[in-house]
C-alpha cells in the first residue's frame, strides 16, 4: 500500500526502535526521566524558549497550552479552518469552559486588524479574551508556512492587549523548512508552541509544548490533569531526538515529493489542485469535475494499492512522508491516471 491518507501513519525507523529498547528512563513524574528531560531541553532549544513538555499528542499539547493560557470561560481567538476548533473534540469548551473566537485564517494566516476587532473590550458585559492560537504550517489551507513576519504582526497585536499567544506547530519543522529559516525564528513572537515528533518527522508518538519555565510548569501539572503523566516514558522521547536529529532537514524531500504529485495529478482530466499550489508536504485535489466523489475515488484507488483521505464534499487530501519514496509518488500517479480514465 502507499499510504498518503496522513504523515501520521509513519512506522518507526531501525534506529528509533534500536534507541526505544536501550534509552535509560526513570519516573518522569518526579521529572527524573533522562532522556525525556534531554529531549525535552533539545526541544526549547530548537523553539527558542526556556522549556519543553513531553506530551502524548499535538491535540494534548494544544489543550495543555489552551487550560495553561486561558482562564476558565475566556475566549479563545482561533482560525476558521485551523485544527483547534475542528479536530480536537473541542475538548477546550469541554475541559476548558472556553469558546472559540472564530475568524477567516483564509491564507494561512489571522488578519492582525481583524484580531484586533475581535479582542473584547474591559466591559461588564464582555467575556474576556484569553489567548490567540495560530498554526504553522497551516493544514486544511494547503499546508501552508505560515512567515515569522505575519505570526509577529498578529502577536504585536494580541500583546499591546496583553493577551498571549500560542503555536499549533504539528508542522512547524516543515514551516521551517520550506521558508528555510530556523523553527526558533517561526516561534520568537510567540508565548507557547507545539510541536509534533510523528507526523513528518516519524516517530510512533510525541509532541512537545515549549514556552517559558513559568507557563511550562504550569503546563506540567495541567498535563497531569489530563492524564498525561507518562512515568518511564524516556523511549518515546529517545526515538523523539533521533526524529529531530535525522528527519528536520529531509522534510525538503516530501515537498519536492508533494509538488511532483501536485504537477503530476494538476495535468488529468477532471483533476484540479485545491489550493492551487502544493506548499509543504500536503496536496488538495478536487475530483468534482471527474464526476466521482472523493469517497468513489478512494475506493478506485485502494483497488490500485494507495490509499488517500476524502477530505470534503469534492476533494481529497494526500501527504507525503518519510516512508514515500518519488517512485511510489510515480505509482500513485498511474494509478489516478487509471481511475480518472475508466
Ligand atoms: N492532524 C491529523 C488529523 O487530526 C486531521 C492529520 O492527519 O493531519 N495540529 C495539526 C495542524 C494537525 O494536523 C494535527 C493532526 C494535530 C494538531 C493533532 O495532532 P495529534 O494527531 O498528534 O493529536
Amino acid at each position: 500500500m502507499i499510504d498518503l491518507r496522513s504523515d501520521t501513519v509513519t512506522q518507526p525507523t531501525q534506529a528509533m526502535r534500536e534507541a526505544m529498547l536501550t534509552v535509560a528512563v526513570g519516573d518522569d513524574v518526579y521529572q527524573e526521566d533522562p532522556t525525556i528531560n534531554r529531549l525535552e531541553r533539545r526541544a526549547a532549544e530548537l523553539m527558542g524558549k526556556e522549556a519543553g513538555l513531553l506530551v502524548t499528542s499535538g491535540t494534548q499539547g494544544n489543550l495543555v497550552a489552551l487550560l495553561t493560557h486561558a482562564a476558565h470561560g475566556s475566549e479563545v481567538i482561533v482560525g476558521d479552518q485551523s485544527h483547534i476548533p475542528w479536530w480536537e473534540v473541542n475538548g477546550m469548551a469541554t475541559l476548558g469552559g472556553l469558546f472559540a473566537r472564530v475568524l477567516s485564517d483564509e491564507g494561512g494566516v489571522l488578519n492582525p486588524d481583524a484580531v484586533k476587532r475581535a479582542i473584547r473590550p474591559k466591559d461588564i458585559h464582555a467575556a474576556r479574551t484569553g489567548l490567540v492560537c495560530v498554526e504553522n504550517t497551516h493544514a486544511d489551507r494547503g499546508g501552508i508556512p505560515v512567515p515569522a513576519a505575519s505570526v509577529a504582526a498578529v502577536a504585536a497585536v494580541a500583546h499591546e492587549h496583553g493577551i498571549p499567544v500560542h503555536v499549533d506547530g504539528a508542522r512547524i519543522f516543515n514551516a521551517a523548512v520550506a521558508l528555510g529559516v530556523p523553527a526558533s525564528e517561526l516561534a520568537a513572537p510567540v508565548d507557547s508552541i507545539t510541536f509534533c515528533l510523528s507526523k513528518g518527522l516519524g516517530a510512533p508518538v510525541g509532541s512537545v509544548l515549549c514556552g517559558s519555565a513559568a507557563f511550562i510548569e504550569r503546563a506540567r501539572q495541567n498535563r497531569k490533569m489530563l492524564g498525561g503523566g507518562m512515568r518511564q516514558a524516556g523511549w518515546i522521547a529517545g526515538a523523539g531526538l533521533i526524529a529531530l536529529e535525522q528527519h528536520v532537514d529531509r522534510l525538503a524531500e516530501d515537498h519536492e515529493n508533494a509538488r511532483v504529485l501536485g504537477e503530476h495529478l494538476r495535468e488529468m482530466p477532471g483533476l484540479r489542485l485545491s489550493p492551487e499550489r502544493v506548499y509543504t508536504n500536503m496536496v488538495f485535489l478536487d475530483v468534482a469535475d471527474t464526476g466521482l466523489t472523493p469517497q468513489e475515488v478512494t475506493r478506485r484507488l485502494a483497488e490500485h494499492d494507495v490509499q488517500v483521505l476524502p477530505f470534503d464534499e469534492t476533494r481529497l487530501r494526500l501527504v507525503t512522508h518519510l516512508w514515500i519514496t518519488r517512485a511510489d509518488v510515480d505509482r500513485a500517479a498511474e494509478a489516478f491516471d487509471q481511475v480518472v480514465r475508466t
